[in-house]
């Protein structure tokens, strides 16, 4: 399986963005290139430091090991390993790691000579991530409003800081976002429901059907079909959207909106053509 003849014939030198071909192999499956050694690099470390943080109790259990940002006092410099110093290295040890993992896979698209869509998927979740750990703690000023690393302890911030806000469902954005992972899900439902059924012809023996068959029971069912590119289309805009919202809803909580979000609403209330 390692060596199936067609990675032979793709696995072709250079599309690498900085050392040239000094990192330009494979090991086994894996191409390992400058952002393969950066992704191991940061991986290895950020797990370390999370393993010292967690070594540094009160606890192994795995639901309550808990690794906080710093108190709000420390603002945004650095802080003491022990107060928050270790959740900071840990951040830019997983950036550096989504990052490096985002430029891999850029080179291997200039190998394959194909579209850069993967990366700039995946970027949209960095660029998810990052809002809640770099991009918000900075506009409000202190990294202390970064989500801690931890299994419960990730959970209760989303609680405590959605009822900061009274009821987080009432955040237009986070109403968009949670519209498009629904979308999302249906979408992929439908997707995969379609090929699967077209897969597999009523009677055994019969050839599989392919495009003209999933166009035909989409016309029949709902008057149209998106097309076997376009539901891939469809698919990534969706996917892509969903993460998008979930990051500017937490971005304008705070930075853009510090009361509940109900009140927001008012300007609703507020239009002048009820006087
Ligand atoms: C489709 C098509 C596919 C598909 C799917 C559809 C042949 C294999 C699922 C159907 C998709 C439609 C009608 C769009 C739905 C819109 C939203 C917003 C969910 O037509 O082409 O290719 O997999």
């Amino acid at each position: 399986m390692a060596m199936l003849n067609f990675e032979r014939k793709y696995r072709v030198r250079g599309g690498t963005l900085i050392g040239g071909d000094l990192f330009d192999f494979w090991v086994g499956p894996f191409y390992v290139g400058f952002f393969g050694v950066t992704t191991i690099f940061f991986t290895v470390l950020g797990t370390a430091l999370i393993l010292w943080g967690a070594a540094l109790g009160p606890t192994w259990n795995i639901w309550k090991i808990n690794i906080a940002p710093p108190d709000l006092e420390y603002g945004l410099a650095l802080a003491p390993l022990k107060e928050g110093g270790l959740w900071q290295l840990i951040t830019i040890c997983a950036i550096g790691a989504f990052c490096s993992w985002a430029l891999r896979q850029v080179e291997i698209c200039r190998k394959l000579g194909i579209g850069y869509h993967v990366p700039i998927a995946f970027g949209v979740a960095i660029f998810a991530y990052v809002t809640l750990v770099v991009i918000r703690p900075v506009l409000m000023g202190a990294w202390g409003h970064g989500f801690p690393y931890g299994i419960f302890s990730h959970l209760d911030w989303v609680s405590n800081v959605g009822y900061q806000y009274l009821h987080f469902h009432y955040n237009p954005a986070h109403m968009v976002a949670i519209t498009f992972f629904f979308t999302t899900a249906l979408a992929l439902s439908m997707h995969g429901g379609l090929i699967l059924s077209s897969t597999n012809p009523h009677k055994k023996g019969d050839p599989v059907r392919m495009g003209e068959h999933e166009n035909s029971f989409f016309r029949d069912s709902v008057g149209y079909s998106i097309g076997v590119l376009g539901i891939h289309r469809l698919g990534l805009f969706l996917a892509a959207s969903a993460a998008f919202w979930s990051a500017i809803c937490i971005l304008i909580s705070g930075p853009f909106w510090t009361r509940g979000w109900p009140e927001w609403w008012n300007w609703w209330l507020e239009l002048p053509i009820w006087a």
